[in-house]
């Protein structure tokens, strides 16, 4: 009896636990309004409640746009095409229902496509797109237009009928005549294009995993305000001869920073062409690491005005930039400098590290230029860019305070056993792309 009253009591105290727990929980799901979607077992009629789900995503929009919800949970399933017009008074997010406690397969909400159209405040996560079938006419995944305050992040984006369908018919996202769209986190393969971008105000990609696919990685089109970064782009598998970019910029865009991305195996690296009728204004290129490209095009930064290069690792090839003017371009490691077609194409070039000695640029080298230099890759047969504890490139960069975290996300670190050759702020980050960590820590102040 007086085990049964301690044991009752204790489950009391525990439950008394749970129960307030379960009020912050209450609390907090109050704080954000949900509706539950299940297409194979809900309802249009139901309270879109855990236990009684709506049907359609159509209808929780619908509530979206009165307030009811900011949340909308799916169940597993296929869903087909969505349209998104509506303007929400909050941000409105869809993404999978949660995993019941020791579930063991990940979430798979399938959508064949979703177009935003004159939409605000639309988040998408962790959805996943792919269609049953090859498609007569081309096919866009995601496709964003005349909207303002898109998320698209954690989404998953995949061909698998027939590669010759998904190479030559298929987009994974289109962005189009809209403002403040971001693109994270997401991973897009077995399409012609991934990322597309055209005329759009504050656009940012980044975090992307891009390939294999066929056409090009990523493209900017007249767009003002890019962030473009810590994106992996690789495999695209048109013949050597064809076109094809891992990040391609058509005509103009300003106010662009392109940073910590990583591309390789495809026929173009970082592709920013002809501009002729407006040149492109306030350029950043950092931190990027370019290899195993096919054709001579690895960075093509042409027609830009005051672009500022720096710290980027092409370890096969230059810097192309025909019809460009005033660059500062500093510690980069690169084969040879490369080419440009103006005499003031660069205005500051220095602090790089240059495997091999010709030079066919007009600007003569900077004084802290290294030339004809090993830059002791980690193991570059293998295609690891990093730098080995000898490497020159260490600790001798010129900074210029802006330098964040690298593709690794390593800040620049003082390495004790190496001397400061660099300057600036701080005078001890690396030329290349890659920070390098020593194994005993950065210097001790
Ligand atoms: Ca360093
Ligand atoms: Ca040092």
């Amino acid at each position: 009896m007086t085990r049964t009253w301690i044991a009752g009591s204790l489950a009391l105290v525990l439950m008394v636990g749970c129960t307030a727990t379960a009020a912050e929980d209450a609390a907090k799901a109050r704080a954000v309004p949900r509706l539950y979607v299940d297409p194979a077992k809900g309802d249009d009629t139901d309270p879109g409640s855990p236990e009684k789900p709506l049907a359609t995503v159509a209808r929780a929009l619908a509530l979206a746009v009165e307030g009811k919800a900011e949340d909308i949970l799916l169940a597993d399933g296929s869903y087909g095409a969505l349209e998104i017009t509506a303007t929400f008074p909050a941000r409105v997010t869809l993404r999978p229902r949660p995993r019941a406690a020791g579930a063991q397969a990940p979430a798979k909400v399938l959508f064949e496509r979703i177009a935003i159209a004159g939409a605000e405040n639309v988040v998408l996560d962790g959805l996943h797109f792919s269609v049953p079938d090859a498609r007569t006419a081309k096919h866009c995944y995601v496709h964003v237009s005349k909207s303002k305050h898109v998320v698209l992040r954690n989404l998953q984006i995949y061909g698998e009928i027939n590669n010759e369908w998904a190479a030559k018919k298929s987009i994974a996202m289109g962005v189009g005549d809209s403002e403040d769209v971001a693109v994270e986190d997401s991973s897009m393969h077995h399409v012609q294009f991934g990322i597309t971008v055209s005329r759009v105000k504050d656009i940012r990609v980044q975090g992307c995993q891009i390939g294999p696919f066929r056409e090009d990685g990523i493209r900017f089109k007249n767009c003002d305000g890019v962030v473009c970064r810590d994106n992996h782009v690789h495999h695209s598998n048109k013949t050597l001869k064809e076109h094809c970019d891992g990040i391609q910029m058509i005509y103009w865009s300003h106010n662009v920073l392109l940073r910590n991305n990583h591309i390789h195996n495809v026929n173009q690296g970082i592709g920013a062409f002809a501009s002729k009728d407006q040149k492109r204004r306030n350029w950043r290129v950092e931190g990027n690491l370019i290899y195993n490209i096919y054709n001579p095009n690895t960075m093509s930064i042409f027609d830009t005005v005051d672009a500022v290069i720096v710290h980027n690792t092409l370890p096969q090839a230059g810097l192309r930039l025909r019809g460009s003017t005033g660059a500062v371009v500093r510690n980069n490691i690169m084969a040879f400098p490369g080419s440009a077609t103006s005499p003031d194409a660069v205005k500051d070039e220095d602090y790089n590290l240059f495997v091999g000695t010709e030079h066919t640029r007009d600007k003569p080298r900077g004084t802290h230029d290294l030339v004809g230099v090993d830059p002791q890759f980690v193991d570059a047969a293998k295609f690891d860019f990093r730098l080995r504890p000898t490497s020159p490139a260490i600790d001798s960069a010129l900074g210029d305070g802006k330098r964040g975290k690298d593709m690794h996300g390593h800040e620049p670190v003082d390495a004790p056993t190496v001397p400061n050759t660099g300057a600036g702020q701080p005078p001890y980050a690396d030329r290349g792309a890659c920070e390098y960590v020593p194994p005993e820590g950065p210097e001790k102040p």
